[in-house]
């Protein structure tokens, strides 16, 4: 209505407006009332120069609160509901795109939760976690260390199965490997107390000491998590190009903040963005449905389906040669359980317009050789729950995404709030160090480099909710955190 209103003749536009529209449309929408009005030259357009975002930030040190494009410009985005626009000051050489995906478990899952699908997966992730410890200590398996004689020195590489803090202060770990348990003992005044904190249930760590006099318990010396090596060296893309990473759409929602994403869209259209070749989304395309109690109050769309399509135009907003790689995430509509397989064929019909490729959560994507690895981020409200605040915050979520990388798991602790589908593969185990670590899910912005990996997480496009406002989490939306990968720089662009 407002477009007919503001069009040089009103009376003519709708004439013409009805006339486009296809016999079986019950509606005329804004798309008809824009092809009309486009056709007749952008009355209310502006020179496309002008239709860019005035001036993103630059950087992580600038002020955010820039603004960025006005309403009712004419912009690429105009012609949604048809096919993806590829209009606009760019093209890219899609010969040139290089996209490789690894660990990817669609359509492999066999679990079917019985008690021999447990046995499994906590029998690969310890052989695997294990294989990058057993160099670094001289280790025995519990039952051989239950037979030693009081006092000797040992070793054991284990699975965190329980830990707790004893009356006076010290951190009493049981470990767990494919042989039985064993209790140890971190004193708290020693240095290796303040890995002791930051242990999850179910992480495979490696320890060194000696034997108690009864030879009951081991007294800890050392303790090491899997880590990262300090000799990790990132690798880089070959030409300039760039990826940008977002997540946490959420569209559906009434919070989605559809101007924003105009503007990051129109965006991706200009001479500036003509180097970011790359769209990775870690998850939360959609609001989903019935995800949160009383989610149901704040929804735009009801329809899961429908929001995907919804979803999907928006999509088609981003320049039609990009290549587009996307993750589910928990407001999804595949199953909650973490591996969470790709979108099923159903959903990718929908979101089919750019032939982006569908993944699992977690899957490790390599673009131009630069390894990223996605993965949702559900794990991080426990990570964060959990552990003290100094290491793992809302505020600084890139910090907790480092506790994940030590562990080298996306969600090492089973039968809390994350919730972990039992597979004969681990599919969550972090198996080889990636160039950027990439989630979502926390809804807040926050980037650094942990042993030369790269860590984001790239907040949403949706303003907070009245679950959010309730429990005083004020969400980084509509930020895109954008990465050259021939120089792993990092540049936040801000489109709210
Ligand atoms: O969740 C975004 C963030 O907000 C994530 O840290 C969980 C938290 N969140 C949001 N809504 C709820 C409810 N209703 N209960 C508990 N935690 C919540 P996302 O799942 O990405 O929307
Ligand atoms: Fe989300
Ligand atoms: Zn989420």
């Amino acid at each position: 209505m407002t477009l007919l209103a503001d069009a040089a003749d009103t009376d003519s536009a709708l004439a013409r407006a009805v006339e486009t529209v296809p016999d079986d449309a019950y509606v005329i929408t804004e798309n008809h009332v824009r092809s009309v009005l486009e056709a007749d030259g952008g009355e209310r357009g502006s020179p496309p120069a002008e239709s860019q975002p005035s001036s993103p930030a630059d950087g992580p040190e600038t002020d955010p609160s820039v603004s960025t494009g006005t309403d009712g410009q004419k912009s690429p985005h105009d012609g949604v509901g048809t096919a993806v626009e590829t209009e606009g000051s760019r093209e890219i050489d899609t010969d040139q795109l290089a996209v490789d995906i690894a660990g990817d478990m669609t359509g492999n899952s066999t679990g079917t939760g019985e008690y021999s699908d447990f046995v499994s997966v906590f029998r690969d992730r310890y052989e695997r976690l294990s294989k990058t410890l057993r160099g670094r200590v001289n280790h025995r398996p519990t039952d051989a260390v239950e037979s030693m004689a009081p006092n000797s020195e040992a070793a054991i590489v284990g699975m965190v199965s329980d830990i707790r803090t004893t009356a006076s202060g010290h951190w009493l770990i049981e470990l767990e490997d494919t042989n039985g348990t064993f209790p140890t003992l971190v004193m708290k005044d020693r240095e290796m107390s303040d890995v002791a904190k930051n242990l999850l249930l179910d992480e495979v760590v490696a320890v060194e000491g000696t034997l108690a006099d009864d030879g009951g318990i081991l007294f800890v010396d050392t303790l090491h998590q899997p880590d990262i090596p300090h000799t990790h060296e990132p690798s880089t893309a070959d030409r300039e190009v760039s990826a940008a990473l977002i997540s946490d759409v959420h569209v559906g929602s009434q919070e989605f903040m559809a101007d924003a994403w105009h503007r990051f869209a129109d965006w991706l259209h200009t001479e500036e963005a003509a180097g970011i070749e790359y769209l990775l989304i870690a998850g939360d395309m959609v609001e989903g449905v019935g995800v949160y109690p009383d989610q149901d109050e704040e929804l735009d769309v009801i329809d899961i389906y429908d929001q995907y399509e919804r979803f999907s135009e928006y999509l088609k907003e981003v320049p039609g040669d990009m290549e587009i790689v996307m993750i589910p995430g928990n407001h999804d509509a595949v199953r909650l359980a973490e591996p969470q397989p790709a979108f099923d064929s159903e959903l990718r019909d929908i979101m089919s317009a750019h032939d982006a490729r569908f993944t699992s959560n977690p899957s490790t994507v390599t673009i131009e050789g630069v390894s990223v690895l996605m993965y949702h981020g559900v794990s991080l409200d426990e990570v964060i729950a959990e552990l003290p605040d100094d290491v793992a915050s809302y505020d600084k979520p890139h910090e907790a995404m480092y506790q994940l990388l030590k562990k080298r798991h996306v969600a090492p602790q089973y039968g809390g709030h994350t919730r972990i589908a039992p597979e004969e593969k681990d599919y969550l185990v972090i198996d080889e160090v990636p160039d950027i670590f990439h989630s979502g899910h926390v809804h807040k912005l926050g980037y650094g480099k942990y042993h030369d990996v790269l860590t984001i997480n790239s907040g949403c496009w949706q303003a907070q909710t009245d679950f959010q406002k309730s429990v005083n989490i004020d969400p980084d939306a509509a930020f895109a955190p954008v990465v050259d990968l021939q120089t792993l720089e990092l540049t936040i662009r801000d489109f709210g």
